[in-house]
């Protein structure tokens, strides 16, 4: 038992890296502590999901045109009230709302960020009790004062302020970055505080775990079929045949990845070309921790984080994890899918 005196809570954590920054006047610490509240309170639901009616689906599809699970619903409304009351934040970009989510901040010296989130991403998975994550991204609004407006939204991964994901699994950890390292904060449900029990997280040196829906491998662009079959050839000295590990969702794959060293990957293929996640509020925030972390983001082609956002919703094909892995992967697609993908 890690003695009281030498535990470090996320609130100690953030208000420490704050006076790095002598102009700091606070408002991204209390965003943040506004979002580990949400994600306390969402977790207690969670946990509690197989015993009372919150399982199931709440009769309604979301923009994705996803059934929306109630817990999808329930999550979306605590973040959503959490950061409004929190008055850190002029507007909100939902995966569960088609449209941005604007607030009017009666102090006009509040509302400087705005966070594009995915309240509960992998929420298919909630019945059968896998894993499943928050990824949220914080951005500086752009327009001047009021309400935001979808501009501030529409900012390249390389603007990022901050960003970061909570995995609700067998423990519940908060992981974020800044832009100064990753660091992850374990959840002590006895008293509902995140006590960083990750510090500075970095992939590892050897990496040997490739995570991707292969059911899709008839659709795959060439590129992917021939890192599928390198990945599955015997050469022990690049620890080859690799590991094929999938959870079915992103935050719970990309984290074991991160602890253990692997790459996770959702090409575009020829149903969707663009891939099926979304660029603000999956792709990006889980691209400043890889590279944060030591590794790489891509879209195949281009750094993720470059990637300038045209729509609210938009989907990029992705590929992140340890930087030998991704680009193994983009010399492939580069080699074998460059008419396909419209590679110069
Ligand atoms: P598939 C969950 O719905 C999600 O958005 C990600 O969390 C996950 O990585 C992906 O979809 C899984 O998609 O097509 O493999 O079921």
């Amino acid at each position: 038992m890690t003695p009281a005196h030498r535990i470090k809570t996320l609130t100690q954590f953030i208000v420490e890296r704050q006076a790095q920054y002598p102009h700091a006047k606070g408002a991204l610490t209390r965003l943040l502590n506004d979002i580990a509240t949400a994600a306390k309170i969402v977790n207690r639901e969670i946990n509690a999901a197989g015993l009372v009616d919150i399982l199931g689906y709440e009769g309604s599809d979301n923009i994705q045109g996803e059934a929306q699970k109630k817990l999808d619903v329930y999550a979306n409304e605590r973040f959503i009230e959490a950061l409004k009351g929190g008055g850190e934040c002029c507007a909100i970009a939902s995966e569960e709302n088609e449209k941005i989510i604007s607030f009017q901040n009666e102090f006009s010296d509040l509302g400087k960020y705005v966070i594009a989130i995915d309240p509960l991403d992998g929420s298919s998975n909630i019945d059968a009790n896998v894993s499943i994550g928050t990824v949220f991204s914080i951005y500086r609004r752009r327009s001047e004062s009021g309400p935001g407006v979808l501009e501030d939204m529409l900012q390249p991964g390389v603007n990022l302020v901050a960003a970061g994901y909570v995995i609700y699994g067998s423990s519940t950890m908060l992981v974020y970055t800044t832009g100064k390292g990753v660091n992850g904060f374990t959840l002590d449900p006895s008293v509902g505080i995140f006590c960083l029990s990750h510090p500075d997280m970095r992939f590892p040196e050897t990496a040997n775990i490739y995570s991707i829906n292969e059911g899709n491998y008839i659709y795959f662009p060439e590129g992917i079929k021939r890192y599928l079959k390198y990945c599955q050839e015997d050469d022990p000295a690049t620890l080859r045949p690799f590991t094929s590990r999938y959870i079915g969702s992103m935050v719970a794959d990309f984290h074991r990845n991160l602890i253990k060293g692997g790459i996770f990957m959702y090409p575009g293929t020829k149903k969707q070309p663009s891939g099926k996640l979304r660029l603000l509020y999956e792709c990006n925030p889980v691209a400043f921790i890889a590279e944060q972390a030591g590794g790489k983001a891509s879209d195949g082609i281009r750094r993720i984080m470059e990637i300038q956002p045209k729509t609210l919703h938009q989907r990029a094909p992705f590929f992140v994890g340890p930087k030998a892995m991704v680009e193994k992967v983009e010399v492939l697609l580069k080699t074998y899918s460059s008419e396909e993908l419209h590679i110069k």
